[in-house]
């Protein structure tokens, strides 16, 4: 007998438990234990129902992604659900966890389903640029209705074990710790009461009503056209449930199969299985076990409640965590804290969170203008202006005032840690806490690890990020740490392009193509061009657009105009002739670009940007510099960040694009020797390790 798999019988009940760690995928090993269990309970004189449940802390919770793009063993997922649904006594599935994929897949080929009240379901496979492949997208229409069905597999989001109860996802719910039993109980009940084998391949009460209803699908297109723009999966799913409820069932699943492989083969796909794996990477530190101490954190303290400070604290209110908020005087303390009031009744009004969250939280603030306050918190972040000498001077005094093993965080964006360290007399307990701005919104935190940073000081940080739901990405000390740094040389190369002649509305056009929300002249009217000019002392379009009253869409337009909805009405003569001028002073040599020669200006110096970054030992692995520009800029999943889609490029052209900009444009072009080495060796720069700092 299978080793993962426990076989027992009780009363008249085959039990088949299949236990492997960490989420019971749906590995070889699995797949042939359940089709053990199956067919002996199927054989089995003394079993008059089965039931099926997982050990550990989640029913089956999908097919093993680790064996995609590997040659699939038998027996196939199809064969597992063939002989489940073969059997002619009741199948019970017993749910706990996360049955999500072809875990829940799999429930829905058994007679029926219990599930513990803490329990979720879910066909996520959206996420990885697939669609469920065992019959998920034509038997969840058969009991939730096609437009639930549309709705949860083109979201991916999992549903509580109550609403999969009221939709009929799972037929009872029994008890949070007596899910054994009760299944067990339950499959009793079916046998006492002769109860029919239900398959919900037979059942059409759900999707009769929707056969020819074309409106039902091009509408739900329609309507999402905005959030599907650029990934494959989500059309090919609605095709999937437009089969479900106008074709015959075997024919529904011959075109889930088809449209299956067809996203498993495809390069958007294996970016987004590559991204799920790199997202848990992160979390990895080479020399920090998993299981490396952690400080305590019961109150943080954040000095600052600017736009930043605000949202940091927020991160913490969201959790319960206390928040002593810092600010200078009363009349700023008062705008930080009124901001983040505004920013929880404005979710309330959403529907975000419930009404009476937004006093619960806001009662966690301690407001005050009196540094001593900090006293007793457990990590301080401070939150202040981009100015070494300011951050010295706080950190300076949060080292007299924070308690022994507080540990003291910046949030700077690019300045060194060392530095600010050695402003104390505590250095190890200094780390940077770099979050994106909206600090509440954005994903991504940057975790700064000083040459003298306490290992328990960084996996704290990293650990509470996961609380805060953040996805952290350790880096070492260097300017721009890992996001801003690659990305602001796409920023640079397109402010350059426009000075060379090239349309800025076409750099945008390339960029929005390539998957980005937005391009970077449209992102720049967006934030505003007093704050993106603000730094720089040399004349630059932004600084003229300023000069001209141009700050952006808040006033005046920038690179665009704008209507009074501030639609953009077209790109604007007044910036293009800013732009004229700045280049005739400058001398530039105008030229024409295409659109590949466009996209290569801006990504290629991001790719060999990131090479540095490696090189240097700034971050740990290329995986983590992807996700650090999928979650700090939303860089476009489906391509995988930086370095994954320079491998699907192809990393010698990437080397020799670099160096014919190189004869033009000068040294700052020339390829990274760590890219040029990968190229030549044929390596992977979204597999490649950091040096060791
Ligand atoms: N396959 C392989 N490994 C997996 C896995 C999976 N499906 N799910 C998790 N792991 C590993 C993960 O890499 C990590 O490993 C460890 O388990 C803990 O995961 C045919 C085609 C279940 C909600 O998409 O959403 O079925 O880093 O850190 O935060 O239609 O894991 O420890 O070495 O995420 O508690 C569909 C994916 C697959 C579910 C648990 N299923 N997993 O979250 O732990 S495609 C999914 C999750 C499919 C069929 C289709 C989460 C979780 P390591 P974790 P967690």
């Amino acid at each position: 007998m299978s080793e993962i798999l426990n076989y027992s019988v009780e009363n008249d009940v085959a039990v088949a438990t299949i236990d492997s760690p960490p989420v019971n995928a749906l590995s070889h090993a699995v797949r042939s234990a359940v089709v053990e269990g199956v067919t002996r309970a199927g054989a089995d004189p003394k079993a008059k129902a089965v039931v099926i449940r997982c050990g550990g802390r989640t029913f089956f919770a999908g097919a093993d992604i680790s064996e995609f793009g590997k040659e699939i063993r038998t027996p196939t997922l199809h064969d597992v659900l063939e002989a489940i649904e073969a059997c002619a006594k009741p199948v019970v599935a017993a749910i706990h966890g996360t049955a999500l994929g072809g875990g829940l897949e799999l429930a829905l080929c058994c007679h029926y389903r219990v599930a513990v009240p803490s329990a979720k379901v879910g066909l996520p496979e959206v996420a990885l640029g697939l669609l469920p492949g065992a019959g998920g997208t034509q038997r969840l229409p058969r009991i939730v209705g096609a437009a639930a069905a549309l709705d949860m597999i083109t979201s991916g989001k999992p549903i509580g074990a109550q609403q999969a109860l009221e939709t009929g996802v799972v037929d009872a719910l029994v008890g949070e710790t007596s899910l054994r039993a009760d299944a067990i109980a339950f499959a009793q009940k079916l046998i006492d009461t002769k109860a029919p084998l239900k398959r919900v391949r037979d059942r059409d009460e759900k999707i009769k009503a929707d056969r020819g209803n074309t409106k039902l699908f091009d509408e739900f297109r329609k309507a999402h056209a905005r959030e599907f723009r650029g990934f494959k999966a989500p059309e090919s799913i609605i095709k999937c449930i437009e089969a479900a409820v106008n074709l015959p069932f075997n024919e529904g699943m011959k075109r889930e199969r088809d449209l299956f492989l067809e996203l498993l083969a495809s390069k958007e796909s294996a970016a987004q299985r590559y991204v799920f794996f790199a997202e848990r990477q992160t979390a990895k530190i080479p020399d920090i076990p998993a299981d490396a101490p952690v400080r305590d954190v019961k109150r943080v303290g954040v000095i600052g409640a600017g736009t930043m400070g605000g949202g940091i604290a927020m991160n913490f209110l969201n959790i319960g965590v206390p928040v002593t908020l810092i600010e200078q005087n009363e009349e700023a303390l008062q705008r930080g804290v009124s901001v983040i009031r505004g920013n929880y009744e404005t979710s309330a009004k959403k529907g975000k969170i419930k009404p009476d969250d937004v006093e619960k939280r806001m009662q966690l603030i301690a407001p005050s203008t009196d540094m001593s306050a900090l006293a007793q918190t457990d990590l301080v972040i401070e939150a202040v202006y981009e100015t070494m000498s300011i951050k010295k001077e706080v950190f300076g005094k949060l080292d007299g005032i924070a308690r022994k093993g507080a540990i003291l965080a910046s949030n700077t964006s690019y300045l060194s840690i060392d530095e600010i360290a050695a402003a104390t007399t505590r250095p190890e307990d200094v780390i940077g806490m770099h979050f994106f701005s909206p600090a509440n919104v954005m994903p991504l935190l940057e975790v700064v690890r000083g040459r003298k940073s306490a290992k328990d000081a960084v996996s704290t940080a990293m650990t509470l990020a996961k609380k805060i739901g953040k996805t952290a990405v350790l880096s070492r000390v260097g300017p721009g740490f890992i996001a801003n740094r690659v990305m602001s040389v796409r920023g640079r190369e397109a402010n350059a392009m426009v000075l060379e002649g090239v349309s800025p509305a076409d750099i945008d056009r390339v960029i929005y193509d390539y998957g980005f929300a937005m391009g970077p002249f449209q992102m720049m009217d967006l934030v505003g061009l007093d704050v993106i000019g603000r730094d720089s002392n040399v004349k630059t379009v932004a600084s003229e657009l300023v000069r001209a009253g141009r700050l952006g869409q808040k006033k005046g337009g920038g690179y665009y105009d704008y209507d009074e909805n501030r639609k953009p009405t077209g790109l604007s003569p007044v910036a293009l002739k800013i732009i004229r001028d700045v280049a005739a002073e400058r001398g530039v040599p105008q030229r024409r670009a295409d659109d590949a020669e466009i996209l290569a200006r801006l990504l290629y110096p991001v790719v060999n940007e990131g090479a540095k970054v490696l090189a240097e030992g700034v971050a740990l692995r290329g995986s983590d510099i992807d996700i650090a520009c999928i979650k700090g800029y939303n860089w476009p999943v489906y391509r995988g960040g930086p370095m994954h889609w320079a491998d699907a490029v192809g990393l010698g052209d990437i080397v020799s694009k670099l160096k014919e900009f190189e004869k033009r444009l000068g040294e700052a072009f020339a390829p990274a020797p760590l890219l040029e080495k990968l190229a030549k060796e044929g390596g992977r720069l979204g597999a490649a390790q950091g040096a060791s700092a």
